[in-house]
């Protein structure tokens, strides 16, 4: 395999022979951590989500066309192709390609006509339940199955009222939802589903791709998934009357030249967000491989760290690694938080992210909305995984040493709870 495309450009303060070396090289006390005083392990913030670039040489030969073309966007050839690309990968009649994927899911749910009350997790990036509350509908958020961090459909069927029109699923991870069970409530009570798919994109559920499930699925192509089009997304589905109101309603609601049927919005791919996916579609393979990769490294550096697991993923399916899930067991936050780890984390520069924190209900308008409402499952998934970097711009040296400060830091959590103490009411105060 050709790893050319691992960036070369950041390194380690510590040298790459730090493989070889490590145990001589490595952090090996508390008090070298940075947080206590030390020299901060990277010299370079190493993040989650750092986009993944395919070939610069077919992405800016795309550009060049786009330019001398003159054809910026407006349903352009490079548009019609990627969707073209992406309905046949996921094996759906229609793909419509965004501008990004919450505009693709405010899109999906006023083609739907999805009014009143609607059932989303509230373990999601806000942007799940914004896209319903931007249009007036109510997001009714349901509890999580914390073994899957998706939708519980158990207590989803609780959460129907009169007012309920559908359910928003969200393949957390690429950890795809109970599809069946969701689709067996929905139809059962006449109710539209759709899944926010933003993170399941080149994922499967029961050996089918993911893109063909409910009435629509939608995807991110945002410049931190690993698939990015920089700016972008798309809603894929079977279902022909609907993909035509998608198109139309994408274009302001234009259904012939000068006629306007629909109330629409501009939700049109430009051309070269469109050249950007084409190319990354042909490293998708790459950018898969890679993710595979570190997830191995990751799991199979911090097996016997007792206390904190890396997320699985079933390999009896199709998945694309895309997130690297740290779940931490109450042992250790008992001792050292979540969010302490997250800090002593960011001073050596690996930018952890805390992906859902809060969950949607504790955030506005929602948190003021709904006062008192309680999702024990995804308030305590929320306060113990933390996703770590990974992607192409992440070598196996950076994974290593990420690592090692792990097992550094929760292998003597009592020490590091002491010098956390010793840090006072300002530390405290940041977090
Ligand atoms: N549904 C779900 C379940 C989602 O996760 C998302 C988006 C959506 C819907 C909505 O789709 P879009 O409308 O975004 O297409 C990021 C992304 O902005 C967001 O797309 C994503 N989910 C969410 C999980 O993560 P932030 O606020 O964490 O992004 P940000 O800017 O902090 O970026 C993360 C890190 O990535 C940065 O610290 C540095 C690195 N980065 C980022 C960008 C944009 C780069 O190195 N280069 C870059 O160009 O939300």
């Amino acid at each position: 395999m050709n790893f050319r495309w691992i960036s070369e450009r950041r390194r380690p303060i510590i040298p790459m022979s730090i493989v070889e070396h490590s145990l001589n090289l490595a952090k090996s006390t508390i008090a070298e951590l940075a947080l206590f005083g030390g020299q901060p392990s990277f010299e370079e913030a190493l993040h989650v989500g750092r986009p993944n670039i395919g070939d610069r040489t077919r992405l800016l030969d795309r550009f060049n066309q786009i330019l001398d073309s003159r054809c910026l966007t407006n349903d352009g050839p490079f548009v019609k192709e990627f969707e073209q690309r992406i309905a046949e990968l996921v094996g759906v009649k229609h793909c419509i390609a965004m501008c990004n994927g919450t505009v693709a899911l405010e899109i999906a749910i006023r083609a739907l006509g999805m009014t009143g009350e609607v059932i989303v997790p509230s373990f999601t990036f806000i942007a799940t339940a914004h896209a319903l509350q931007w249009q007036g509908i109510t997001p009714v958020f349901c509890d999580i199955d914390p073994r899957t961090h998706t939708l519980d459909p158990n207590k989803v069927e609780n959460l129907i009222t009169p007012r309920t029109t559908g359910v928003i699923g969200v393949h957390v991870w690429g950890h795809t939802c109970n599809i069946d069970a969701l689709a067996e409530i929905t139809a059962r009570h006449g109710l539209k589903l759709i899944f926010d798919a933003a993170h399941a994109f080149a994922c499967s559920y029961k050996g089918r791709m993911i893109g063909s499930f409910g009435n629509a699925e939608v995807f991110s192509f945002h410049a931190t998934k690993f698939f990015n089009t920089l700016e972008g997304g798309a809603v894929v589905t079977n279902d022909d009357e609907l993909a035509m109101k998608l198109r139309w309603m994408r274009n302001f609601g234009f259904t012939g030249y000068d006629k306007v049927s629909y109330l629409g919005t501009n939700g049109k791919m430009n051309e070269i967000s469109a050249a950007m996916g084409l190319t990354s579609l042909e490293g998708l393979d790459e950018f898969i491989a890679v993710n595979r990769l570190n997830y191995l490294r990751y799991r199979e550096e911090l097996r016997d760290v007792a206390g904190a697991q890396v997320l699985t993923y079933d390999e009896t399916e199709t998945c694309n690694y895309q997130y690297i899930v740290l779940a931490l067991d109450e042992a250790v936050t008992r001792i050292v938080s979540r969010d302490e780890l997250w800090r002593i984390l960011s001073a050596e520069n690996v930018m952890a992210r805390r992906y859902f924190y809060p969950g949607c209900h504790r955030m506005e308008p929602y948190r003021s909305n709904l006062p008192g409402l309680r999702l024990p499952e995804t308030d305590r998934l929320a306060e113990r995984v933390l996703c770590l970097p990974t992607g192409t711009a992440v070598t196996e040296s950076d994974i290593h040493i990420i690592c090692q400060l792990l097992k550094l830091i929760i292998g003597n959590a009592g020490e590091v709870r002491q010098l956390l103490d010793g840090l006072g009411t300002s530390f405290a105060s940041a977090l």
